[in-house]
């Protein structure tokens, strides 16, 4: 055999082996790789305003209830993390971990791989307003706990089923201002940022103010400086056109201000702002103010702002100079 022969005969062998012995072997690598990683499929699912790790089709879709995902991960596990949507365009977002945010279209499956290294319990969000029950659990809050486990007795879960109420047809009439700002308060979504009665205090991810801002000190931020002051702005709330600039409200000291701050809160209902971030290089903040000016008319949201100015604590005066 020419020496030729025999180089061309050991790279025909070494190709024949090559070709089954090198997918074989990248096969087996990806088997243990496989082993060792944890598959974990989330679902984003519009009319429960949650994620579940139940399998979601075509079939159940409409008659399931599915349950909330709940992800207890070991320390140092390798995730590999499937994201869907079921339905509409949803956003996921778990900014502690620096994952997402990631656009989940229907139809399409998003891989995250990540180690679950960091101990502790991180909230994940949808971040697209995606229906009427995106804001009911906290804009589809759902917990993490790497190395711990979640206190479901703790973990402040929001009425679920509050979202299933079909606002516009359901919408109770009401005779006083402040209780039907009440209920759009309770059943919009407000609620779930906000804090219950606007208290506030939900912490809100490198957001420069830390939680979500209270909106029960909203009266003294539009200068009415007691219980007859709010009386009386209510007064101007009431009346179907709602409150004008020319048409003072008798009964309050500084009608320019209250008049001025009224509108930037309407301003800020309808139009939305966006969250400042506490470190400017860090994740965007994943709770934000939409803006609800298809979602809430110029009624709506003044009986909102009757609610809020409504909830206003002020001191007790005797009148014997204390
Ligand atoms: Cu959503």
């Amino acid at each position: 055999m020419k020496f030729r022969e025999i180089i061309s005969s050991v790279l025909a062998v070494v190709a024949v082996v090559g070709a089954f012995a090198i997918p074989f072997a990248y096969q087996k690598q990806r088997m243990t790789s496989d082993h060792n990683v944890r598959t974990i499929t989330l679902t984003g699912l519009a009319p429960q305003g949650i994620w579940t790790q139940d399998e979601v089709n075509g079939g159940n879709y409409w008659k399931a209830h599915f349950k909330p995902a709940e992800l207890n991960l070991k320390a140092g596990e390798q995730i590999r993390l499937i994201l869907r949507s079921a339905d509409v365009v949803h956003r996921f977002y778990m900014p502690q971990l620096g994952i997402g945010p990631i656009e989940l279209v229907p139809g399409h499956t998003e891989v995250v791989n990540f180690k679950a290294d960091k101990e502790g319990i991180y909230p994940y969000y949808c971040t697209a307003v995606c229906g009427d029950c995106h804001f009911h659990m906290l804009n589809m809050r759902g917990l993490v706990a790497i190395g711990k486990e979640i206190d479901t007795k703790t973990a402040p879960i929001i009425n679920e089923p509050l979202c299933m109420v079909n606002i516009t047809s359901d919408l109770p009439s009401f005779t006083d201002i402040t209780q039907k700002g009440h209920f759009l308060f309770q059943t919009r979504g407000c609620v779930t940022c906000h804090g219950v009665d606007g208290a506030g205090g939900i912490p809100n991810f490198n957001y420069v103010r830390g939680t979500v801002p209270a909106l029960n000190t909203l009266a003294s931020k539009m200068s009415l400086g007691s219980k007859d002051e709010v009386e009386a702005f209510t007064k101007a709330l009431e009346i179907k056109e709602g409150p004008a600039k020319d048409k003072p409200e008798p009964g309050l000291s500084n009608w320019p201000l209250s008049f001025a701050q009224y509108q930037s809160v309407v301003k800020t209902i309808e139009g939305g702002s966006p969250p400042l971030k506490a470190d400017p290089n860090g994740p965007e903040p994943p709770l934000f103010m939409p803006s609800w000016k298809e979602n809430l008319d110029h009624e709506q949201i003044n009986s909102i702002i009757a609610f809020l100015i409504s909830e206003q604590k002020f001191e007790e005066h005797t009148g014997w100079g204390n």
